[in-house]
């Protein structure tokens, strides 16, 4: 039978293919022929229409090779989208609360989380919102590993991990001496560290407050090397430290690797220092920050600086070991080279050779050379000192090239083949340009640019299979659009933005879909391939607390529910299985302080429930094998009736229980 029918597959298989090659060759196009120009021709597609949606198209019930984790911008959240197809498979929060997975409604783990995320650094209690820029997963030999995924919040300068077997966030860790972080998260080839970096400048006062006109001297930026636990993937503060900057804007950010390894490259704006204040007659900053033809590439060697903090070269702030400005540049952790006007984006190529910076007001991509960095280092090949005494090294004797790719250049992207893509935001189009002999291109054909795409529209990152790992393979490219205009019907005044899928193997850049990102801004995104999500696991054992991945203190099994009250502390120790909880009545006085302990005692994939109490504001999604703990002031009395919020079984109607707060 079996064969038989595999047998009979086959045979559909060959027609299908023999009926697809004959359609090319009768029809020449979409004119007539087999079915596909039939379908092509009544949906109104062009024959290149036609191609990229057969590319993009992922069949039911096959899964897409790459996986992109893209930031999701003040939504707060990260946001897992299937390549080609551009499904959006998942939101996975981490600094705002989520109402599908529980996330922060309701004070178990999640808000825990939450609470530990924020410091006293900020002015109020609790930050329950934050602005996801640049995730950073984590890396092995310069390649995703599917272990963790880092993501920065650029508002409060926090840094959330995420871990890549539940796909849930463990930690949010609010860093010191940062209140805003932009660009500057990577992960170091072997995730020794992520790094992130302070956007604007921050007074270094105790009181955190200095006047504006004291900006140079009392302001500073901080690049922090936050320590991976190689078990946990989580931050070990006692272990991490900060480079003291100048007061410059630091931004996009990107760590060396191969040829560059052991460097950090960030780049900056508005080095001169300009602080707006323009209802005071000032200079508006935007016009302040653009006066110099140049700013800084600032260029870090962390492996120096971890020993240098190692033998406690550092001195304490808010908590940090710090390498102070002047250590930094005694010990020779510190160097600029000048990159032309405004840059946004600094990437290092997979080879680790070529460092690309696109400066916004420039129509040309810098490209600099590791080798050549390093010998202007060794040879103190300096053109002069800023004003805070970092060396800068001669401009003519680092840079391996420039390539004129057009207007706005922000990010670029590799391909694993020697050729590199930067997004133009003000041409609203991708360049493509070869790099340089070190990456495997004839000496003739180097720095060339060899195709442009137009995309829609205003493009900001763009993102390429693995491209920021030593492993780019060069097949696929979604352009990160700001702005969607006229692709989407009018459907009220916020719209949403645009990812554009393009096929990158043909030596032309190749559009192929569009797909509106209708919950956030994304910025950066990075594509890891599917296969490399290897400790992704769909059921927790047993009794897990998502928290610590281990086996709950309050875990409960089957038969061993119950609640137990000392005083006004009342605990319930609850299981959910298809389709009841138990126990379904709980009698509570009001006043009393509740804590449920929830266990999802199934062991099926997706045999998810959720625990919901109206009126209390609590929701919390109960995975297999997860235990969720709930605790609450029971303030109102009356007669709420919880149940379950996912439809889980033919009696999933039934899951709902009775807690009666009672006068
Ligand atoms: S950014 S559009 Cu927030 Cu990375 Cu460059
Ligand atoms: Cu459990 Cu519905």
């Amino acid at each position: 039978m079996r064969t038989k029918g595999r047998l009979g597959l086959i045979i559909v298989m060959v027609v299908a293919l023999v009926g697809g090659l004959s359609i090319g060759r009768l029809s020449g196009g979409l004119g007539g022929g087999g079915s596909l120009a039939d379908i092509a021709q009544k949906r109104g597609l062009t024959q290149t229409e036609a191609e990229g949606a057969l590319k993009a198209f992922t069949a039911p019930g096959k899964y897409d090779p790459y996986m992109m984790v893209s930031s999701g911008g003040h939504s707060g959240s990260l946001y897992l989208i299937g390549v080609p197809s551009m499904r959006l498979l998942k939101t996975i929060p981490v600094f705002t609360p989520e109402s599908w997975s529980g996330y922060g409604q309701g004070a178990d783990w999640s808000q825990t989380i939450l609470d530990q995320g924020s410091s006293d650094k900020q002015a109020v209690d609790e930050l329950t919102w934050g602005d996801t820029h640049h995730p950073g997963l984590s890396e092995t030999g310069g390649a995703y590993d599917g272990r963790w995924v880092y993501i920065n919040d650029r508002a409060n300068g926090r840094i959330g991990m995420v871990d890549l077997r539940d796909f849930k966030v463990k930690q949010i860790w609010d860093v010191p001496n940062l209140q805003t972080s932009h660009g500057g998260v990577f992960v170091t080839p072997n995730s020794e560290y992520v790094h992130i970096s302070s956007m604007q400048p921050m007074p270094t006062t105790a009181n955190g407050y200095a006047p504006l006109s004291d900006y140079a001297k009392s302001y500073r930026g901080y690049s922090t090397w936050s320590k991976i636990d190689p078990q946990t993937g989580k931050i070990n503060v006692a272990e991490s430290f900060q480079i003291e900057l100048p007061p410059y804007t630091q931004d996009l950010a990107d760590a060396g690797k191969l040829a560059s390894d052991g460097l950090g490259f960030i780049n900056s704006f508005n080095s001169e220092m300009a602080t707006g204040g323009n209802a005071d007659g000032g200079v508006p900053l935007e016009k302040g920050a653009s006066q110099k033809d140049y700013d800084f590439l600032h260029i870090i060697d962390w492996k120096k600086a971890a020993e240098v903090a190692k033998a406690g070269k550092t001195e304490l702030r808010n908590g940090m070991r710090v390498i102070t400005l002047q250590t930094a540049v005694a010990e020779g952790l510190l160097y600029f080279a000048r990159e032309p006007r405004s840059p946004h984006g600094v990437d290092v190529s997979p080879d680790g050779n070529y460092i690309v910076v696109g400066g916004k007001l420039d129509p040309n991509v810098t490209i600099f050379d590791a080798e050549l960095i390093k010998a202007a280092i060794a040879t103190k090949n300096f053109e002069g000192k800023d004003d805070f005494g970092v060396p800068i090294l001669k401009f003519e004797a680092v840079v391996a090239g420039q390539v004129k790719v057009g207007l706005g250049p922000l990010h670029t992207q590799f391909d694993g083949k020697g050729n590199a893509f930067t997004s133009l935001f003000l041409d609203s189009a991708v360049a493509k340009f070869s790099l340089g002999p070190k990456a495997g291109i004839k000496a003739e054909d180097s720095f060339k640019l060899l195709d442009t795409l137009k995309v829609n529209y205003n493009i900001g990152h763009l993102v390429t299979s693995e491209g920021d790992t030593v492993a780019a393979d060069g097949q696929y490219l979604v352009a990160l659009n700001k702005w969607s205009l006229d692709r989407y019907p009018v459907i009220g005044t916020l719209k949403p933005q645009n990812f554009q899928l393009v096929d990158i193997t043909t030596p032309k850049m190749e559009l192929l879909a569009d797909m509106p990102i209708g919950f956030a801004e994304p910025h950066y995104v990075q594509m890891i391939k599917t296969s490399r999500l290897v400790n992704a696991i769909d059921i927790y054992k047993a009794g897990t607390d998502p928290l610590t991945m281990a086996k709950s203190p309050v875990a409960t099994e089957a038969g061993k529910e119950r609640i137990e009250r000392v005083g006004t502390d009342v605990h319930v120790y609850m299981t959910a299985m298809r389709s009841h909880f138990t126990p379904d009545v709980i009698r509570v006085k009001r006043g009393d302080t509740v804590t449920i302990h929830v266990t999802n005692i199934e062991q099926t994939a997706d045999a998810t429930h959720g625990f919901a109490i109206p009126g209390y504001n609590i929701q919390a999604s109960l995975d297999p094998g997860e235990v969720v703990s709930l605790k609450f002031q029971a303030t109102k009395t009356g007669s709420f009736a919880f149940y379950c919020t996912e439809f889980c079984s033919a009696l999933h109607l039934e899951m709902q229980g009775w807690l009666l707060v009672e006068p």
